[in-house]
């Protein structure tokens, strides 16, 4: 469940320079009009300003300008993950910072988060931009009793957490493209980088590292990437507050992984596949020794590709060249 606070926030980021009166949230959040007002007062606490008007209602002024460790921890309604935060307003990399805090014994859920990185990482190292103040750059430290051959599906829980995400609070359709990439109309709007530290059959912790573009204009992509990545706001034209989608994420993560821990892989493979990019139609393969044409069929236990080659025959992949945009 989101928090009202956070229901609060988007309600008065949504009518953007018009005012909500104080009944429509009132009706909208379920809350008396005097419980709204303190829910005000504790946002003009906590940096934002906000404007009031007897006969018209509030709106927000301006948002506090800096994530910080209060800001992200007030309203996180959380069991174990982001208890403890760790923000930077400018770093290297927030995976840089995650490894060293679990080498040092940092509890699992623990959370990394900066509003800059000047050396984001992608995988197999390729970079990851991550403009100032424009998106959600965040690492979540886990310690999972699970066999490290099972770490790949904690990065496809992942991206379902983050499509679900997406799709019910910000009301867009992503597409999640194998194994890692979520996609608005085509377009890279997220990257996932999971690191792991394990010994044979023991996993000591795992970093997985979530890029979500926010706030970026077109403007604010580098050329290199702007044909292919996108935004929340040049998706949905309005600016979104990254504090409540971290808080939104880290809820929705907490839930799925609770769930998986319980009930196995199943439910989020059936997720994964539900959102899955391409699922059903024809792709070209490449591979070291072959290159054929195949029906994209899902994803198995271990993250692997399942595909169907036109003579019928069903094989797993677990590293393959695709296009995925041919035309
Ligand atoms: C990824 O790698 O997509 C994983 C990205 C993980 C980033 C997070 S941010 C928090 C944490 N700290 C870090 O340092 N990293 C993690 P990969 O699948 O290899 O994709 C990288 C490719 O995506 C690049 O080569 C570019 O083509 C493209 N790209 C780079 N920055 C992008 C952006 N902001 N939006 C969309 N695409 C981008």
């Amino acid at each position: 469940m989101e928090s009202t606070r956070n229901k609060l926030i988007q309600l008065l980021a949504d009518s953007s320079e018009k005012y909500i009166s104080g009944q429509l949230l009132s009706d909208e959040l379920q809350i008396s009009r005097s419980a709204i007002w303190k829910h005000m007062k504790e946002l003009e606490k906590d940096g934002y300003q906000i404007e009031g008007k007897s006969n018209k209602g509030y709106r927000i002024i301006s948002y506090p300008d800096k994530l910080s460790e209060n800001t992200i921890r007030w309203g996180l309604e959380t069991n174990w993950i982001g208890k403890s935060i760790i923000h930077k307003e400018s770093t290297t990399s927030t995976q840089h910072i995650a490894h060293d805090e679990a080498r040092n014994g940092a509890a699992h859920g623990t959370i990394i988060i900066a509003d800059e990185q000047t050396n984001g990482k992608g995988r197999m190292n390729r970079s990851w931009f991550s403009t100032k103040g424009k998106g959600m750059w965040l690492s979540i430290i886990l310690r999972p009793k699970i066999s490290p051959l099972q770490a790949p599906q904690l990065t496809l829980l992942t991206a379902t957490v983050l499509a679900d995400v997406l799709h019910s609070y910000c009301n867009v359709q992503p597409l999640i493209k194998w194994p890692n990439d979520i996609l608005l109309h085509d377009k890279k709007i997220v990257g996932i980088l999971t690191e792991m530290q394990a010994e044979q059959d023991i996993i000591n912790y795992i970093v997985i590292g979530i890029g979500l573009n926010v706030n970026q204009s077109k403007d604010d992509l580098p050329e290199e990437i702007s044909h292919r990545a996108t935004s929340l706001l040049i998706e949905t034209e309005k600016e979104h507050s990254i504090k409540a989608l971290i808080q939104e994420i880290l809820t929705t993560f907490e839930k799925s992984y609770d769930q998986y821990i319980k009930n196995g892989f199943p439910e989020i493979k059936q997720k994964w596949e539900s959102y899955g990019f391409k699922i059903g139609e024809e792709i070209t393969i490449k591979t070291l020794k072959d290159h054929f044409r195949a029906i994209f069929l899902g994803i198995e236990e271990d993250g692997a590709l399942r595909i169907k080659r036109m003579d019928g025959s069903i094989e797993k992949l677990y590293s393959a060249e695709i296009d995925w945009f041919e035309k």
